[in-house]
């Protein structure tokens, strides 16, 4: 099975990312911001917790967010692969996540990780903020706030997948198809 991760700051664009992949090379794909707001729709106990820390622009505490993980996994059957959209932001849920592959005899393959400047990431959260009704889009400070959470807790983990020789870099400014193309040329090789 093939398992990719796809990092980099908020709206570094992995979301837009994570569609084309799954689309190209037939993967689940699980973006743990997405399951915080399913939850939070619904008004679930772990939905109401985790916007807490979401709507501050923070990170939901890693137990919350590994347990959260790990039910999905256990959930999917007869997959091809996955892609990791937002997951790990912490060493310690990469710690986690690699402890629940090696128990399935798998491992992760590649990390790709977005590269775009400050000031551009609080650009697009912005725009996108004009319409998607996030708590945690529609206000800079707040934007800044999930900034440096990536930098003190999340940035780390590229380190973590470089150290096994699993990281690679993408430039993420440019057109998506062209971000698409460049990400294709890490992963073909890898899939095949
Ligand atoms: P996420 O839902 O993961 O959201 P994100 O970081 O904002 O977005 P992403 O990088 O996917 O950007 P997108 O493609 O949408 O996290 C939200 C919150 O959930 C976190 O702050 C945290 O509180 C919590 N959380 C989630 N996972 C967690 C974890 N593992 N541990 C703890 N807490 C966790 O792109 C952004 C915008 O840019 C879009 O509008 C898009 O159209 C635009 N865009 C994309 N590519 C572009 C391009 N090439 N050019 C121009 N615009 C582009």
């Amino acid at each position: 099975m093939l398992h990719i991760i796809l990092f980099g700051p908020p709206g570094s664009g992995k979301g837009t990312q994570a569609s084309n992949l799954v689309e190209c090379y037939g993967l689940a794909h699980i973006s743990t911001g997405d399951l915080f707001r399913a939850e939070t729709s619904a008004r679930t106990p772990l939905g109401l917790q985790a916007l807490e820390y979401m709507s501050k622009g923070q990170l939901v505490p890693d137990e919350v967010t590994i347990n959260m993980l790990k039910k999905k996994l256990e959930s999917m059957v007869n997959v091809k692969g996955v892609i990791y959209d937002g997951f790990p932001r912490t060493t310690a849920q990469a710690e986690a996540l690699d402890k629940m592959l090696s128990e399935q005899n798998e491992q992760i393959n590649a990390l790709v990780a977005l590269d775009v400047p400050d000031d551009e990431i609080v650009r697009r959260i912005l725009k996108r903020g004009e319409s998607s009704g996030r708590t945690d889009d529609g206000d800079e400070s707040i934007i800044r706030k999930r900034m440096e959470e990536y930098r003190h807790k999340t940035s780390d983990v590229f380190d973590y997948y470089n150290s096994q020789s699993k990281a690679y870099k993408v430039n993420g400014m440019g057109s998506i198809d062209d971000i698409f193309i460049a990400m294709q040329n890490i992963i073909d090789p890898i899939a095949s």
